[in-house]
């Protein structure tokens, strides 16, 4: 892994800087333990990204969008706000890791997925993992592209008004940045200086659209300039370095105003499980982008850094998978919602 660079003090895109800040060489705030919770997180969502992949093709999951190759940026960006501790955040539907590091269960996750009741979403009504879990504090409630930032900006306002220190963090795509949504949210937050990260998770395509032809430019984050906000581009497939480029996000926004974070990172699988990516982009780019695969790369900083032993690193995969089967029979015995509960949750009582 290379150092961690970024900041937000940097207003401009690209900056390079490092700040090691304790003896271990980590970055402030974090531990050699946090490192192996979160490359365990890691391997636990890969494991269940692959799972509910196998399980659309055998007719289980009616579909699905891949984390695979944004799981650094979605964990990083994660310890960032656990570290913090006053987030709110407003993902979509390529977050599985946000979600799960945040807190739901692998059995949560497959009964999501399976449309089965238990679904701490919407109980198996929506697309997976679609709607509020205000106990891990996370909305998202539509797959309408672009849709959480000005709900993000909203609830900013909202913090601000009403005193307490939460940043809202919202996750959105290279293809969302596109939006006019997008441009109204980025310019109000700017305007008012209000307590919200843009962190977009630039993977190069929406859908099959490549970003050569979505836009002009290379960085995202340039247009921060023009809203008045913090912008920073960080490579998202380095959990070390999307943690600090967030945690210094967090600062800035609750004391300065807003900030754009572009991730740069891919997207390993196609667009979901009704794409298919052969028909646009060369097998030859796949196997490329997957030589800087995240968790491969973690797994041999970790053993680099002395964390974990290749043992260490083998159990890991393998209580992944065992905690992953038994989620995959929790999901398969689950029961259908009932059909009376059809109308829960509609109406206030
Ligand atoms: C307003 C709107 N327009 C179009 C779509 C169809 N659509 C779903 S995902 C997607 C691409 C989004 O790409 P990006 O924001 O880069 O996210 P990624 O899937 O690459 O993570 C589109 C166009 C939609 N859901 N909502
Ligand atoms: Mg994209």
């Amino acid at each position: 892994m290379t150092q961690p660079r970024s900041g937000p003090k940097n207003r401009s895109a690209r900056s390079s800087r490092s700040s090691k800040t304790s003896d271990t060489g980590l970055p402030r705030g974090i531990t050699a333990d946090d490192l192996i919770d979160y490359y365990k997180r890691m391997v636990l969502v890969r494991t269940i990204d692959e799972r509910i992949w196998m399980m659309n093709r055998q007719g289980k999951v009616p579909i699905a969008a891949s984390s695979q190759g944004h799981e650094a940026t979605q964990l990083g960006s994660l310890l960032a706000a656990e570290k913090d501790g006053d987030c709110f955040l407003f993902t979509y539907y390529r977050d599985l890791a946000v979600k799960m590091a945040a807190g739901l269960t692998p059995s949560q996750v497959m009964k999501s997925f399976m449309g089965k009741e238990g679904d701490p979403y919407s109980n198996g009504r929506q697309f997976p993992l679609q709607g509020a879990d205000l106990d891990h504090k996370i909305i998202q409630l539509s797959n309408v592209v672009a849709a959480g930032l000005t709900q993000a900006v909203g609830y900013a306002l909202a913090s601000r008004m009403q005193g307490d220190d939460t940043v809202s963090i919202v996750y959105f795509g290279d293809g969302a940045s596109s939006q006019g949504e997008t441009h109204e949210a980025m310019n109000f937050a700017g305007v008012h200086k209000l307590p919200v990260i843009f962190l977009c998770e630039n993977n190069h395509y929406a859908i099959s659209v490549p970003q050569k032809s979505q836009m002009a430019i290379t960085d995202i984050a340039n247009r921060a300039e023009g809203y008045g906000l913090a912008g920073v581009v960080v490579d998202g497939m380095d959990i070390i370095q999307v943690y600090e480029a967030t945690r210094e996000a967090i600062s800035h926004a609750r004391s300065q105003g807003p900030v754009l974070l572009e991730m740069k990172l891919e997207r390993f699988m196609p667009h979901t499980t009704d794409d298919d990516d052969k028909r646009y982009r060369p097998a030859e780019e796949v196997d490329n982008i997957r030589q800087r695969d995240p968790v491969i790369t973690m797994g041999q900083y970790m053993t680099e850094q002395g964390f974990l032993n290749q043992e260490q690193i083998d159990e890991i995969s393998k209580e992944a998978t065992a905690a992953i089967n038994q989620a995959t029979d929790e999901g398969e015995e689950a029961p259908l919602p009932d059909p009376s509960t059809m109308f829960d949750h509609l109406f206030k009582d």
